[in-house]
C-alpha cells in the first residue's frame, strides 16, 4: 500500500517546495494531506492538477498518516512530531530541535544513509548549510581524511522563510524609489548589506548557526575526529547558499585529484573552468538539485589543504529535497514504519 502523506507547514517557503518536489519525483502516496496552522485551513493549493484543501495541524491529524514532512518551525515540531511518532507516522523533521538527540538519526542520503536503519520515528533533516557542506565532503574525507574545515557562508534570505524573502524584495523597492527601509525580519537592512549574524548568539560569541555547522558535521560523518570553525553571513540573495570551504586533510591531495573526485559523486556537479568565467553561483544553482563544487584551489599555506566553493539551492537540496530523499531512502530500506 502507498503511504498516506502529510506535509506539515506546507503553506511556508519549504512545505511549498516539498509538494514541487514530491509532485517532480513522482513520489508514491496514497493521499497527500497539507497542513498548517488555523490561519491557513482551508485554503486551496494544487498539486498534480488537483486542489488540495489545508488542514489545520492538532493532535488528532496524524491518526491513519505514515509519513509527516515537517518544516513548520522548532515549537510545532517540537510538540506534534512525538505525537506524530506515537500514533505510528514517521516523521521527517526540517527543524532544528530534534537534530542532536541521540534517538533520531541526522541524515544526509548521499552520505550516511545507514543512519536510517537506527530510526525510533523521528529522523531529522540537516541544517541547509551544513547539507550542501557534506555531499561535497564526504567522498575527501573517505579518501584522504578531513582534520580540520574553516568555513564561511553567504547565506540566502529564503533560510529564514517567506517573510524573509517579502522583506528583501520590499527593501530594495523601497530604496531605489529613495525611501526609508522598515526591518522587522531581521535586525538590520538586508538589502545592500550582509549581515554576520544567523538564529541567535551563544555564550561562545559564535551564532547557534554556526554552532550547528559544529555538530552536525560530527553527527552526519560519524567521526568526532573532525573540527570544523564557521561565520555565517547573511547575504542579500534570494535563493542559493554560497560557502567558501577550507579543508585540511590528513593524506595529500591535489586539486587535480579533487575534482575528478567529486566530478564522480553523488549529487555533485564540478563547474571549475576559470578561463570561461565558470564557477558556482546562486543564481545559476537556484531551482536545482545539485550541490555545484567549483574554484578548487592548493591551500598553500599548509602542507595537506584544498579551498573550495560550495553553492546549492538552500530550499531544495538544503532542505525539501533532502527530506524527500531520506522518505524515498526509508521506502527504499523498508523502512517506513515506527519501530
Ligand atoms: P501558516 O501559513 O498557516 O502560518 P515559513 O518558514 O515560510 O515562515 O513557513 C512556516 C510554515 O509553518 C507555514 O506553513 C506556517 O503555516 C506553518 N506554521 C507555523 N506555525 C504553525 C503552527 N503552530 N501549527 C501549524 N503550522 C504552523
Ligand atoms: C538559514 N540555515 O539559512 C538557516 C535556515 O536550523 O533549520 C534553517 C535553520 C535550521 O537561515
Amino acid at each position: 500500500k502507498k503511504p498516506v502523506v502529510a506535509v506539515c507547514g506546507a503553506t511556508g517557503a519549504v512545505g511549498q517546495e516539498m509538494l514541487k518536489v514530491l509532485e517532480q519525483r513522482d513520489f508514491p502516496y496514497s493521499e497527500i494531506i497539507p497542513m498548517a496552522s488555523a490561519r491557513s485551513a482551508g485554503k486551496k493549493l494544487n498539486f498534480k492538477g488537483e486542489e488540495l484543501t489545508v488542514v489545520e495541524l492538532t493532535e488528532e491529524s496524524f491518526k491513519g498518516v505514515d509519513l509527516a514532512l515537517f518544516s513548520a518551525g522548532g515549537s510545532t515540531s517540537e510538540k506534534f512530531a512525538p505525537i506524530a511518532a506515537k500514533s505510528g507516522c514517521v516523521v521527517v523533521d526540517n527543524s532544528s530541535v530534534w537534530r542532536m538527540n541521540d534517538d533520531c538519526p541526522l541524515v544526509v542520503p548521499e552520505v550516511n544513509p545507514h543512519d536510517l536503519d537506527w530510526h525510533k520515528g523521528i529522523i531529522a533533516n540537516p541544517n541547509c548549510s551544513t547539507i550542501q557542506m557534506m555531499v561535497a565532503l564526504k567522498p575527501i574525507h573517505d579518501e584522504a581524511r578531513i582534520k580540520r574545515v574553516v568555513v564561511s557562508t553567504y547565506q540566502a534570505v529564503s533560510g529564514t522563510g517567506q517573510k524573509a524573502i517579502e522583506e528583501l524584495e520590499n527593501q530594495v523597492r523601497r530604496l531605489m524609489a529613495g525611501q526609508p527601509v522598515v526591518a522587522d525580519v531581521y535586525p538590520h537592512q538586508i538589502a545592500f548589506n550582509c549581515l554576520p549574524h544567523i538564529d541567535v548568539f551563544m555564550d561562545n560569541g559564535y551564532t547557534k548557526e554556526e554552532m550547528k555547522m559544529v555538530h552536525e558535521t560530527v553527527k552526519i560523518m560519524g567521526d568526532p575526529n573532525i573540527k570544523v570553525t564557521a561565520t555565517c553571513v547573511r547575504v542579500p540573495v534570494f535563493y542559493g547558499h554560497s560557502e567558501s570551504v577550507n579543508i585540511e586533510t590528513e593524506e595529500k591531495f591535489s586539486a587535480d585529484d579533487v575534482r575528478s573526485l567529486l566530478a564522480k559523486s553523488p549529487g555533485i556537479i564540478v563547474e571549475d573552468y576559470p578561463e570561461k568565467k565558470a564557477y558556482p553561483m546562486p543564481v545559476n544553482a537556484a531551482g536545482d538539485d545539485a550541490t555545484y563544487v567549483g574554484r578548487i584551489r592548493e591551500d598553500e599555506t599548509i602542507e595537506n589543504g584544498i579551498n573550495m566553493w560550495i553553492v546549492s539551492d538552500n530550499i531544495r537540496k538544503g532542505a525539501a529535497l533532502n527530506t524527500v530523499q531520506i522518505a524515498e531512502t526509508l521506502i527504499e530500506r523498508d523502512l517506513l514504519r515506527v519501530p
